[in-house]
């Protein structure tokens, strides 16, 4: 079907997005799956007569009725910029959507749409999709049409509301999203967004939502496996996690430990008594993620076939009949996601999980996998949901499964925060769960691609994000699913990478090796630990960025435009957690050294103390067990010492690690880790000045009803301050060595009751 190009309709959402729309109808299209309820009321309704000009300071939107083209410039302070593109008509009728940018501006985002940084010169189909071990380029699990385009001055970003499939392509000139299908109400409607990338972000969840604030213990690391066939398999892991002193919090539970694949079942023999293993799982510490399935066996005397067949929960064929595919357990049905009361039904089935212990849940094959290692075409399928055709729903399939296994968490663990691991998803997603991009392969390419899809996904809104570390996979097609020889190497960079990504879990294929953190051998084993162990040490600083991300729609992993949109020269490598850690990923085998352009400010080499000042270009030395990290000069950054996993750890205390500059500053952050709504809390902020030597630091506490189990904290410093004052009391420092930390320094570490106060540190 053609755009019926009639109406056109704008209303501005703050200072900084609008929305255009064109089609037939003269209000905007309801807001997409999990959108909040946005107005559908236009401000402005015009028809396609003339060309318009509206503006609202900072706005302005110019559209030429000639060639459906229009200009939104933006100007505010020192930033300016504007999005020129236009609506035309592909060859056979559908409608596509031309961005124009320039030789030097980098495009970014559409989440893990394909290899790359950048989105120049990109080629994506914007249809969730199994992959089959990412067998071809530019297919992907989820679908995030939310493009951006930085240049010298500035950023700016657009939102396609549709869930329609597209196809993209990124020129040199231009970037066009083009229709896969369209029907004869659909209209063309598009969010712009300018400001700073924070602004922008801030602005799109408005729109799409802002992240859920996940449980403490889904930051920690995570072992899988497809899969750990019995109950005695999973505590023998979870045993030698402890035994090799590393730090992990969950481990998986892939498609065996059902019976005959059948989803909400445990296998009879080797998951018999799924309650005492999870029991005794969480006495050592640790939780039990289950996978999900959306596919149900076909099964008579299956309860959960019977009951859905009863309550017309399946999707079904044009002519009535429910749809039959084929995936893990054989002939299955799918339930219909996109009704509330299917959502219901689904929901009740978790407390068979729950009940056992099961404390995530992960949702796997949600693109939906319709035939199993068959070559189809998803959208020739004859599945419909409620009337809509297939290609009206599938990119919102798991985003409606999301909010089904969410509302399953809220009816029987609602006094905790949900974990929903998904593989799938749209726009939105980040409301209820991590992403994870599905069946990546263990090579240096896949490494690479693993830091790209992470840094735009951040920018799609997706804080929550990983892949799996050591790759999955053997290679690309169905072959993948066999994983032969092992690469110590690979396996060392790829934890150097994944402990400082949002989303951290090891998982690997059916046929393959052993891929947990010893099964490397004792070099790599170190390496492991050591990494662990640093991601737990930083949990104060990534909890607290998990925490800014449910209030702002900030990422956690930023790339470097992120927050130094100007600048020209990126070391692509090169990445940030929050603001104030700096890190490159070593991405080619055998590299030992490495070149890389710091950003501006003055960065401090956390392994060896260095001083470096920013806007310069060093070589760095890059051996096996180690990756270039920094920490910005001024930071306090919250630490803590690394136990059995994150509770344990943020329980043990808090420690300030202190990199000078003339102006200091860090903030702490601590809850239950659990609440689904934390309004109790503790919080401590530190401010530092440094004059002649001297450094005086103000310790803030606020406390809303929540205390933290430690009542003393540690204040690490460089060597030389040896005295603090504190409330007239001298206090002398620990000289302590971080060698077992992989820190080639020496600092002072002085011992300070936790309460609000003025220090003073000196140097004598
Ligand atoms: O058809 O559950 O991406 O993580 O181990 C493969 C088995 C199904 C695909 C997932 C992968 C998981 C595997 N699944």
């Amino acid at each position: 079907m053609k755009l019926k190009k009639e109406n056109l309709l704008l209303s501005f959402y703050g200072e900084n997005c609008c929305r255009l729309s064109l089609g037939p109808s003269k209000t905007f299209p309801s807001s997409i799956a999990l959108v909040p309820k946005l107005s559908e009321k236009p401000q402005h309704v015009a028809q396609v007569l003339k060309s318009h000009k509206w503006q609202k300071q900072p706005l302005k939107v110019s559209f030429q009725k000639e060639n459906f083209s229009f200009e939104i410039s933006y100007s505010k302070n020192k930033q300016n910029n504007q999005i020129t593109g236009r609506i035309f008509d592909q060859v056979g009728g559908y409608p596509a959507l031309a961005i124009d940018f320039e030789k030097n501006d980098r495009l970014m985002g559409l989440g893990a749409a394909a290899s790359g940084l950048w989105r120049n010169d990109t080629k994506a189909r914007l249809l969730n999709i199994d992959t089959v071990f990412y067998r071809r380029e530019g297919e992907a699990y989820s679908t995030f049409p939310f493009l951006w385009k930085f240049n010298s001055k500035s950023s700016a970003a657009i939102f396609l509301h549709t869930p329609l499939p597209l196809r993209y392509e990124g020129g040199t000139s231009e970037a066009v999203f083009y229709f896969e299908r369209f029907d004869e109400n659909d209209c063309l409607d598009i969010f712009f967004f300018f400001g700073n990338p924070a602004e922008i972000l801030a602005s799109y969840a408005k729109i799409t939502g802002l992240p859920y604030l996940p449980p403490l213990w889904a930051l920690g690391f995570h072992q899988s496996r497809w899969s750990y066939k019995s109950e005695k398999k999973v505590l023998e892991i979870a045993k030698k996690m402890r035994e090799h002193s590393i730090p992990c919090d969950a481990i998986y539970l892939d498609i065996h430990y059902m019976q005959d694949y059948k989803v909400f079942t445990f296998h009879p023999k080797n998951f018999s008594d799924p309650k005492k293993m999870t029991s005794q799982l969480e006495e050592m510490g640790i939780k039990t993620v289950a996978i999900v399935d959306p596919g149900v066996k076909v099964e008579h005397g299956y309860p959960v076939y019977e009951e859905g067949l009863k309550h017309d929960v399946f999707c079904k064929k044009k002519n009535g009949d429910v749809y039959v595919g084929k995936v893990w357990p054989g002939n299955s049905v799918f339930p219909d996601f996109s009704r509330e009361e299917v959502r219901h039904f689904w929901a009740s089935w978790h407390d068979v999980l729950f009940r056992k212990g099961i404390r995530g849940i992960w949702n796997d094959m949600n693109d939906p996998v319709l035939q199993i290692g068959k070559d189809y075409d998803p959208l020739e399928e004859d599945i419909w949901h409620n009337g809509q055709a297939h290609y009206r729903v599938r990119n919102l399939y798991a985003n409606y499964e999301a909010l089904s296994s969410w509302e399953g968490f809220e009816r029987y663990l609602p006094g905790e925060r949900p974990f929903i691991l998904t593989r799938s998803a749209f726009s939105g997603i980040q409301r209820y769960a991590a992403l994870w991009t599905g069946d990546n392969h263990s090579s240096w390419e896949h490494l690479r691609l693993n830091l790209e899809h992470v840094l735009n996904l951040s920018l799609s809104g997706v804080p929550f994000c990983g892949a799996d570390i050591g790759g999955f996979g053997g290679g690309p097609g169905i072959r993948g699913i066999f994983k032969f020889r092992k690469d110590r190497e690979l396996m060392a960079r790829w934890l150097e990478l994944g402990y400082l990504m949002p989303f951290f879990r090891m998982h690997t294929v059916l046929y393959s090796y052993d891929q947990e953190p010893w099964s490397f051998g004792e070099e790599i084993l170190q390496i492991a630990r050591k990494y662990i162990r640093r991601r737990y040490r930083f949990l104060p600083y990534l909890y607290l960025l998990f925490l800014q991300a449910s209030k702002t729609g900030e990422p956690i992993v930023r790339p470097l435009l992120y927050e130094y949109p100007h600048l020209q020269d990126v070391t692509e490598n090169l990445f940030l957690v929050g603001k104030n850690l700096l890190a490159a990923a070593v991405l080619e085998k055998g590299q030992r050294e490495m070149e890389l352009t710091l950003p501006e400010g003055l960065w401090y080499h956390y392994e060896t103390g260095e001083l470096l000042e920013g806007n310069k270009t060093y070589r760095i030395s890059t051996p096996i067990n180690s990756h270039p990290l920094f920490v910005r000069a001024g930071t306090a950054l919250p630490t803590a010492e690394p136990m059995r996993n994150t509770y344990d750890t943020l329980s043990s205390g808090l420690i300030w690690d202190v990199f000078p500059s003339q102006n200091i500053s860090g903030e702490y952050y601590l809850d239950d880790g659990k609440s689904p709504s934390p309004n109790q809390y503790y919080r401590m902020v530190f401010y530092g000045k440094e004059k002649k030597g001297e450094l005086e630091v103000t310790l803030k506490e606020e406390k809303k009803g929540y205390e933290p189990s430690f009542d003393k904290i540690f204040v690490r410093l460089p060597q030389g301050y040896n005295t603090a004052i504190f409330q007239g009391k001298e206090i002398t420092p620990r000289l302590v060595s971080l060698q077992s930390d992989g820190r080639d320094i020496r600092i002072s570490e002085f011992l300070l009751p936790r309460r609000s106060g003025k220090i003073t540190f000196k140097k004598t």
